[in-house]
């Protein structure tokens, strides 16, 4: 939790015109009517035992006190939910009083969350209490939603009516426009599962800005945010919806010009008073990536000087020995993994960040900045070295730790010679435990680093393995925190907050476009 921060008297600072470019560029939202495909009952509150249902048996299903309903929209939906309500018996002489819960996998409709007590607010759960007065009626909440199940408990009638669902649907909700997608099978079934999974994971997430989940937090993260674009490169490619997230980081910023680790739309642009040292020079990296793909020279100009502007608040948190200070370090995130010493995976995005720093510079015909940011870069790389290799060892050590997300960091840093590299990567078991990998964000930059020390089959299979278990565990979508060995894991203290359709987790989408379906490429960061 420690880097969740809070700053009181927290205020933005807010550039009006960049602002103002990013509301030119809000997306429209595509929208379908879905019904559900399946139902069933639970037979105890919160068991995981069921009784099948018959669709169409449902609108004469007369529920008494106590009773539930579960309804399955088929697969992972966001949007809003319309349930029409009838009864059977004499009049009602009471409101119906219900509970709904929804849920994004099977699982989570059996957890009482009433258990819950991590860290994070309750109120992400997805639990709806209901009064409704009049039957029949038809309601529509005034909550988006993300799931798959519905969940209906009778928590009351009266003694003289039951409760009939009618009918339910869900308006959903997206900026993907994923009827013009073309699905272009990969000859692997396997892959070609994961793919849509990604696929749908991406979609849910895009709504008028990339959310991290749309169950929770629903808002723009830096980290998950150059994840999703590189995403949407390789599938949907809705450039403008990048265009408008780099330029809300940009608008809305700490006061002394630091790009926050996360920002809030509603009810205006607002960045967090939370900031992260990779988190802000991912920034660079993702404004780099675009304009690779989109020659942008308005963007460019737009937000050059503030790339730069976190360059250079990185390097002032370096010492004289140009290795990150202990601050930098633990304003790092990289993974759910609260022991891990972060100092070397620090030095390693920084040194990243100059390397796409330094491409901007020469986009922008900035010679004097682009040798100067590549002086920089070659003096960190020689302190990750000096500061971080343990020769006897063969690995990066930061503060008595070889953990794999240093090794992965360092690799997709370039710090060794190629072949070096490749050593480090083949021997990457040794590192695995105790500072394991959380969440596919941290996987996906294993599977880079993999990719660029030219391990493909090793990528490919990894890949497979890791995101084809939670398809194996049912996903539809894919998730924020996933450890096979440890399905029960969450960073938050209860896996009934955990978000399973997690932005930064949709990436095998373009690991498979452009790293698996062509054999050979290399480059991943
Ligand atoms: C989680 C968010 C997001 C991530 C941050 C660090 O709470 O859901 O995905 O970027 O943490």
């Amino acid at each position: 939790m420690a880097l969740i921060s809070i700053i009181e008297d927290f205020h933005p600072l807010n550039d009006a015109r960049l602002l103002y470019r990013a509301e030119e560029l809000k997306p429209s939202l595509h929208h379908e009517v879905v019904e559900p495909v399946g139902g069933f009952q639970l037979k105890e509150r919160y068991s995981h035992e069921k009784e099948d249902i018959v669709l169409h048996k449902v609108p004469h299903l007369a529920m008494g006190k106590g009773q539930n309903l579960c309804l399955d929209f088929g697969s992972h939906q966001v949007g809003y939910l319309t349930l029409e309500l009838s009864y059977t018996g004499s009049h009602p002489d009471a409101p119906a009083f219900l509970k709904l819960k929804f849920s994004e996998v099977l699982d989570e409709l059996s957890e009482n969350s009433e258990e819950y007590d991590g860290w994070i607010s309750h109120s992400w759960i997805q639990e709806e209490y209901v009064h409704v007065d009049v039957l029949p009626a038809s309601i529509t909440l005034p909550r988006r939603y993300a799931f798959r199940y519905l969940k209906i408990t009778m928590m009351d009638t009266s003694p003289k009516y039951k409760l009939i669902v009618k009918h339910a649907e869900c308006l959903t909700e997206t900026s993907a426009n994923i009827r013009k997608f073309r699905f272009e099978p990969t000859g692997d079934e396997l892959n070609d599962r994961i793919f849509k999974a990604g696929l749908r994971t991406l979609a849910n997430c895009m709504q008028d800005v990339f959310e991290d989940g749309p169950k929770r937090d629903q808002r723009l993260w830096m980290g998950d945010l150059r994840l999703q674009a590189l995403a949407n490169y390789s599938t949907f490619r809705n450039m403008d919806l990048v265009k408008r997230c780099l330029y809300l980081f940009a608008g809305s910023r700490f006061p002394d010009g630091r790009i926050s680790a996360c920002l809030f739309t509603r009810p205006t642009v607002a960045a967090d008073d939370t900031w992260m040292f990779d988190y802000a020079l991912f920034f660079v990296i993702a404004l780099e990536e675009y304009l690779q793909e989109t020659n942008d020279i308005e963007t460019l100009n737009d937000l050059y000087d503030i790339a730069m502007q976190q360059i250079e608040t990185s390097l002032r948190m370096c010492g004289e020995n140009h290795v990150v200070n202990r601050e930098a370090a633990e304003s790092t995130f990289i993974d759910w993994c609260e022991s891990m010493d972060k100092t070397a995976c620090a030095q390693a995005v920084l040194i990243c960040a100059l390397r796409y720093a330094r491409r901007l510079a020469r986009r922008k015909n900035d010679w004097s900045q682009a040798n100067w940011l590549l002086q920089k870069l070659e003096l960190l790389r020689d302190a990750a070295i000096a500061e971080f290799w343990d020769d006897e060892r063969e690995c990066f050590v930061s503060n008595g730790q070889s953990a794999i997300a240093a090794q992965v960091w360092m690799v997709l840093a370039d710090v060794l010679e190629p072949e070096k590299a490749r050593r480090l990567m083949e021997r990457d078991s040794e590192f695995m435990t105790p500072y394991k990998m959380a969440t596919p964000y941290m996987h996906h930059y294993y599977v880079m680093a993999l990719c660029r020390t030219g391990l493909m089959d090793k990528a490919e299979k990894h890949m497979k393995e890791y995101w084809g278990s939670m398809l194996e565990r049912g996903a539809d979508t894919f998730w924020e925190a996933w450890d096979p060995d440890n399905p029960d894991a969450s960073p938050y203290g209860g896996k009934v907050i955990n978000s399973y359709c997690h932005a930064w987790s949709c990436t095998p989408v373009m690991m498979i476009r452009k790293y698996f379906n062509q054999k050979g490429v290399k480059n991943g960061l």
